[in-house]
């Protein structure tokens, strides 16, 4: 039995025969007793952890189901109030590998947040970026900076960072959708800033368009008085009629003969910012795909994490050894260098977000 080290000490070193370390004896214990005394600790025990050879992500492969995630938050519904201090009747995917940790990834925070009539979220603002995804139903109207934008089935919706929103069921049926924040990155980074606004949503007007699509969400149309580039997208809903159309017709084209498809049989689009045509927030990049039935994609991987949801149809999911079939509303959580293949087994249409902005800007994209 060696010397027991500190209670307070959160450094545990032990001297282990392996390649690259010192034989162990006493002498070494004693140094290592010593580290650990100071805080300190030697690279050569810790290498391998902190430069693997390539991306080794404490984040698992997971799949939640819809048929789960939904009876629970109807549940919640019954429940749990929704108000101040809470905040959002919102259920976080916690995968298995970040130590019970409220993160689908290493970076990415993902939610299944529930409403009941006439209820409202309250409003406020945090510098977490964040949308939602309307998988099924309709009939709240999230209020962005005001602007009451409506919520429907497919549906993308943005609240960047420090945007006061706040969420209105404006009707008698409950409503469930998906949230997806850069909360994790945040934390890790120590960048998040919370501030209250107003204890209900103050205009529960229920306009078609918001004010923001009136604005800017014309095709290849910006209006000319908006000078600036915008660290987030201005614009707050992107319909389900554009993005279906657009898929729709990459497909056909691909079945006159024409380029257009990202792969046979699999059409994708990315939701952009007008103002730079980039992504539309700084940490999160959105996307979605249709893939025909039968189609099947080639096994890929790259760095950085991304969240699948199934909007439609089914299919068969490989993610490194994991392999689940999924269904309408389904959820999977792909991690950093792990290879993703798709198969569709009827028409499979699939949302996808992922950090990849943050992962471009630090020079760090790599796939294969
Ligand atoms: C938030 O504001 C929303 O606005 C959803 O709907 C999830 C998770 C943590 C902190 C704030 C929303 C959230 C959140």
């Amino acid at each position: 039995m060696t010397t027991t080290q500190p209670a307070r000490s959160p450094v545990t070193l032990k001297a282990v025969a392996g390649p690259g370390q010192p034989e162990p004896t006493p002498a070494l214990e004693e140094l290592y007793r010593g580290f650990e005394n100071e805080l300190l600790v030697p690279l050569w025990t810790e290498i391998g952890d902190l430069m693997p050879l390539s991306p080794r992500s404490n984040a698992v492969a997971h799949r939640w189901r819809w048929s789960e995630l939904l009876p629970l938050a109807r549940r919640a519904g019954d429940l749990v109030p929704v108000g101040r201090g809470g905040e959002r009747r919102a259920i976080a995917l916690a995968n298995p590998g970040l130590g019970g940790a409220p993160y689908a990834t290493p970076t990415l925070w993902a939610a299944i947040q529930y409403l009941n009539p006439g209820e409202d979220a309250p409003v406020h603002r945090h510098t977490q970026n964040a949308f939602r995804f309307v998988v099924e139903g309709e009939g709240v109207w999230t209020a962005v900076d005001g602007d009451p934008v409506a919520m429907r089935r497919g549906d993308f919706l943005l609240t960047p960072g420090w945007a006061f929103h706040g969420h209105h069921n404006a009707t008698t049926e409950p409503m469930a959708w998906l949230d997806g924040l850069d909360i994790p990155l945040a934390r890790y980074l120590d960048t998040g800033f919370f501030e209250p606004g107003p204890d209900h949503v103050e205009d529960t007007s229920t306009p078609e368009r918001s004010r923001s699509e009136r604005l800017w969400a014309h095709p290849g149309l910006r209006p000319v008085s908006q000078k600036e580039a915008a660290a987030s997208s201005p614009i707050a809903a992107y319909r389900w009629e554009h993005t279906d159309a657009a898929l729709a017709d990459q497909l056909a084209l691909e079945a006159e003969g024409h380029p257009g498809v990202l792969a046979p049989g699999h059409a994708a689009v990315r939701f952009t910012n007008p103002t730079t045509g980039g992504d539309v927030m700084p940490t999160i990049r959105a996307e979605f795909h249709r893939l025909r039935a039968g189609t099947a994609t080639e096994p890929a991987r790259e760095v950085g994490s991304s969240v699948y949801l199934v909007f439609a149809g089914e299919g068969a999911v490989r993610v490194g050894e994991a392999e689940w079939t999924v269904g309408q509303g389904d959820l999977f959580v792909v991690p950093s260098w792990q290879p993703l293949a798709l198969t569709a087994g009827s028409e499979l249409d699939l949302f996808r977000f992922s950090d990849a902005p943050v992962i471009e800007r630090l020079n760090a994209a790599r796939s294969e």
